[in-house]
């Protein structure tokens, strides 16, 4: 299709003409031209379908086939909120289109799409409070989104854009929690595998049942708690933060330093509830080791390390009357200097180990001077409970009490007291440990504050003293009649010692990790139903051809709350009051049988596992994405070592540096494994852009101010309404009253300069300070370069067809191979800096006779990425007929890249006196002679003749007086 978008942009400037209503000329580009220009681009990009991406096969396979040269470019989908977006959220969204636009103009096939977050607690709340449906708000939300981005000029194929909340993407979710549920990890293989293979192989008896029994001997039942308990989606028993007040379990996140919800301030305890679980802990090792395959920040990639938190030790069985203690430790070379030990408030032999009375002579400080073991103990565990993970980790004051109970120290037979303590968490190693205060300087606390023995087994560096020696050095008090750690190191005593205990049986080398399963349910509405229904013997998953399960309509979203300190009641989901819904018969094969549905929903986070995956094959009803097509935009590069896949640029922010981008991987990894996707990584390349960030003004009360109102005087000093105000930097956001959206960016200037203007405040991966003052100087770059291509009395271009000097060629080509380097490596400021240094340059040489075609044309090229709409504009009045979207973008000429001058430092004594520039292709006879010539330099030698001159070519002259 092809317009005369010429004569209809002339038309359309002409038709309102507003910019010339001050008296301005009635072609001057301002706001209202920019506003034209801008709607006439998007609704013909959206007519001609620009940025529609084709697929190799399938209802948008190419009729010629697809090229190798393809970028899949990605943004972190947004979360639509009731608040639209702000200037900082579009950040990154103006980052990767500037870089889609780039590579499109260089033949590239890009796919770019853009979706939404859109299940999650906002929508839900404000149905709690105005029973509007969470899909009513969250439409709305999504179109109002769309409209603001839009107006942005984002080149994205509209028809790929999905939202987690559609029934038609959900209903893929499940069908991935149904692949996750179905898998088992093979520890030998290294990989998941489908659970039939499991049990035939118990079956089968090539591997042995956890008890040994044959398979034909367990019953019904316990076949299926054999497979259940392997499987990577599984029921489990789990400490979750239960908040009554709320209903609800809370994340860790959601829960205070003192242990009570951040949102309504009610109690909160630590409580085993039957909870949905992801065995994400299967991959750990994976998930570490691949990081390495990954092009993304070493921060981010610490981060998961970190998170992840992978600990080579051993574990040790210590032996009390009743039952072993195993403990984790990262130092069993210490095991000499235990003295004694803790279990975890909810470690459960503490019940087992605890006796009748106090043994004869206990210290007070133990007992907490209460009467007998089992009610301090009880006593103490109630205390513990309130108290949130974060704040047991950080609590600094060691509280604890004595069970009573002693257990053997398996390397000298000491006889160690056992404490319940609640610095040690059940969630870690293995819920105990043996306390070494010598080398360990949580234990130290502890052992000062109990008066309990300290050993040191390493020896400290020379005038160490007062605090536990964590550092290296020779092991001391290290013996007993069979093996001696003295005088070794920490490492080979470790060594030595872990080899000692596996030969007694008393212990083996472990590899812990801090990353704990993924707690995969919620008490909640607005989520993704399980496709799971129950009997009375456990889940049972739903078949596929059972899926979509929709979420019923229910009269009241919020979940059932009780008393804030009724730590025992239970969580009751919105969804159970659905009872149609929850109650069902259906025949799963076996005849029809009533079930009750699982009436939790899935946390926030699974949707945004795998959308990037159904952009890639949105309308598919057979599969969540066609093989081929996953192959093609993710599929690995053999052409790169060790290539995971994966997309190809990944943009966000850090704050999802962990979990998503975990999740999101383990998933992946899981998908790999049952060959459903052809790629081992999600995102091959990530890169974090920075933030906007803001003034916030606050007024003596320090109530936050309108900062849009507040003024600045002379002096400098900042009022509001007369008062005077402080000024204070951060965030861009609702609560501190500072928030600039892009609408009235577009309004107030247009969008192209409203993009200009985010991009060359700093490169992607830098946070920048907003400042609406200086939007205004885009918009002049912008004016000037329209200036020196139209008429702004006519609307007509007035380009010329002379040759250009040389001194402009240069520039011009210097420019191209500068931009195209720059664009590519995101760094679009300094980009935006050059195509303002060539337009400065043609408005000095060419502003009163036109600019030569073959200089305008390849500045609006290099334009379009940053301002596509202007670019768009100026091609067409150019007299091209097609969009400029895919390409041709300008390629230097290497003849007008060498430089024909350089500039030599020179040097008199050996300290840099002056500086001359001379032709590159001078000899070192000239350059000498010019040196010498060089004013200061000739001042300096005041006709005397230097000791010495060298020239050293392109480089410095040294001159020796
Ligand atoms: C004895 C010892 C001596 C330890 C010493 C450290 C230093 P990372 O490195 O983080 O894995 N620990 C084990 N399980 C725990 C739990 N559930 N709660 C709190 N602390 C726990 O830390 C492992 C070390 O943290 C383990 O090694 C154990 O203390 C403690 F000089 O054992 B260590």
């Amino acid at each position: 299709m092809s317009t005369d978008t010429t004569a209809a942009a002339t038309e359309r400037a002409g038709a309102t003409g507003s910019d010339g209503a001050d008296g301005a000329p009635p072609f001057r580009y301002g706001a209202a031209l920019a506003a034209r220009i801008e709607n006439s681009w998007q609704d013909r990009w959206a007519a001609e379908g620009t940025f529609q991406a084709p697929n190799p096969t399938g209802e948008w396979a190419a009729p010629g086939g697809v090229g190798p040269d393809k970028t899949y470019l990605l943004d972190m989908f947004p979360y639509p909120s009731g608040s639209g977006l702000h200037v900082g959220h579009p950040l990154g969204f103006i980052g990767t289109d500037v870089l889609g636009r780039y590579l499109r103009m260089t033949g590239r096939t890009v796919l770019h799409a853009m979706g939404f977050d859109a299940f999650g607690l906002p929508a839900e709340q404000y149905a709690v409070q105005t029973g509007t449906h969470p899909r009513t708000t969250t439409e709305e939300n999504i179109k109002r989104y769309q409209a603001q981005l839009r107006q942005l000029g984002l080149a994205h194929d509209e028809r790929r854009s999905v939202a987690t909340t559609d029934v038609e993407f959900y209903r893929w979710t499940q069908w991935i929690f149904l692949q996750i549920y179905n898998a088992w990890y093979d520890e030998a293989q290294r990989k998941a595998r489908p659970i039939a293979e499991l049990e035939a192989e118990l079956a089968g008896g090539t591997r042995p049942t956890p008890d040994g029994r044959a398979w034909a001997e367990l019953t019904a039942a316990e076949r299926r708690a054999v497979v259940d308990g392997h499987r990577l989606a599984y029921i489990s028993e789990a400490p979750v933060n239960w908040c009554p007040g709320l209903g609800t379990v809370l994340a860790n996140e959601e829960v205070t330093a003192d242990g009570r919800s951040e949102r309504g301030n009610f109690p909160v305890f630590r409580r085993n509830l039957k909870q949905w679980m992801m065995r994400i802990t299967a991959y750990a090792d994976r998930l570490i080791d691949d990081l390495d395959r990954l092009d993304w920040s070493d921060a981010v990639k610490t981060m998961q390390r970190n998170w992840i938190g992978r600990s080579e030790g051993a574990q040790v069985r210590f032996a009390t009357t009743s039952a072993d203690i195993e403990v984790f430790t990262t130092r069993p070379d210490t095991l000499f200097g235990a003295t004694y030990m803790v279990l975890a408030p909810e470690h459960p032999l503490v019940d087992a180990i605890v006796p009748q009375a106090w043994p004869e002579g206990v210290d007070d400080r133990w007992t907490g001077g209460v009467s007998d073991p089992a009610t301090a103990v009880r006593t103490y565990r109630e205390a513990a409970a309130r108290k949130s993970e974060l704040d047991r980790q950080e609590n600094r004051e060691k509280t604890g009490v004595f069970t009573g109970a002693y257990a053997t120290n398996p390397v000298n037979g000491q006889q160690l007291p056992v404490f319940v303590a609640d610095y040690v968490l059940m969630g870690y190693g293995t819920g105990a440990i043996m306390a070494v205060p010598g080398q360990d300087q949580r234990d130290w606390d502890f052992a000062e504050a109990f008066g309990l023995p300290i050993v040191r087994t390493v020896q400290p560096s020379e005038g160490f003293d007062g605090a536990a020696f964590t550092g290296d050095g020779p092991a001391i008090n290290s013996a007993n009649a069979e093996i001696s750690l003295n005088g070794m190191g920490v490492a080979e005593a470790k060594h030595a010692i872990t080899e000692w205990l596996a030969a007694r049986g008393a212990g083996e080398a472990v590899v812990q990790y801090k990353l704990r399963d993924w707690l995969f349910s919620r008490q909640r509405y607005w989520g993704e139903p399980f496709p799971i229904v129950w009997d009375e013997d456990g889940p049972i998953p739903l078949p596929d051809d059972q899926l979509p399960v929709e979420l019923p309509e229910i009269g009241d979203y919020s979940p059932k709350t009780y008393d804030p300190d009724a730590a025992d009641s239970e969580p009751e989901p919105p969804l159970s009051r659905a009872s149609e819904w929850v109650e069902v018969e259906l025949d799963l094969g076996d005849g029809p049988k009533r079930y009750r549905r699982e009436t939790n929903t899935m946390p926030q986070w699974a949707g945004s596992c795998w959308y990037y995956l159904r952009y890639l094959d949105p309308r598919n009803h057979q599969r969540f994405v066609d093989p081929e097509v996953e192959k093609y935009w993710l599929g690995k590069d053999p052409s790169r070592p060790n290539d995971p896949g994966g997309v190809d640029l990944y943009v966000g922010g850090m704050e999802h540096a962990v979990l998503h981008l975990l999740y999101a991987r383990f998933w992946h990894k899981v998908l790999f494994d049952l060959g459903q996707v052809s790629s081992e990584e999600p995102f091959r390349r990530l890169v974090n852009q920075g933030y906007i960030q803001a003034f916030a003004y606050t007024d003596a009360r320090g109530t936050y101010v309108p900062a849009d109102e507040v003024v600045e005087d002379a002096e400098g000093r900042f009022t509001w309404n007369g008062q005077p105000v402080r000024r204070e930097y951060g965030k861009m956001g609702k609560s501190l009253r500072n928030v600039v959206t892009p609408d009235e960016m577009c309004a107030r200037y247009g969008a192209d300069t409203f993009r200009l203007y985010e991009m060359s405040t700093g490169p992607m991966e830098v946070s920048r300070p907003w400042s609406t003052r200086d939007v205004v100087g885009s918009q002049r770059f912008l004016q000037r370069v329209w200036r020196n291509l139209v008429d702004e009395q006519t609307g007509q271009v007035r380009v010329t067809d002379a040759e250009p000097d040389t001194e402009t060629l240069r520039l011009l080509h210097r420019v191209i191979a500068g931009v195209h380097d720059d664009l590519a490596a995101l760094h679009y400021n300094t980009a935006a800096a050059k195509l303002i240094e060539l337009n400065n340059h043609l408005t000095k040489t060419y502003a009163a006779v036109g600019v030569p075609r073959s200089v305008a044309e390849p500045l609006v090229l290099m334009m379009a990425p940053l301002t596509p709409h202007i670019a768009e504009e100026l091609w067409s009045l150019l007299g091209h007929e097609g969009s400029l979207a895919h390409g041709p973008f300008p390629v230097a000429d290497e003849q007008y890249l060498v430089a024909e001058t350089v500039e030599y430092p020179i040097q008199v004594n050996g300290k840099v006196r002056s500086r001359i520039t001379v032709p590159a292709d001078a000899s070192g006879e000239q350059v000498q002679a010019a040196a010498l010539a060089e004013e200061k330099v000739a001042g300096m030698l005041d006709g005397r003749e230097p000791r010495k001159v060298i020239v050293v070519p392109g480089r410095l002259v040294n001159v020796v007086v």
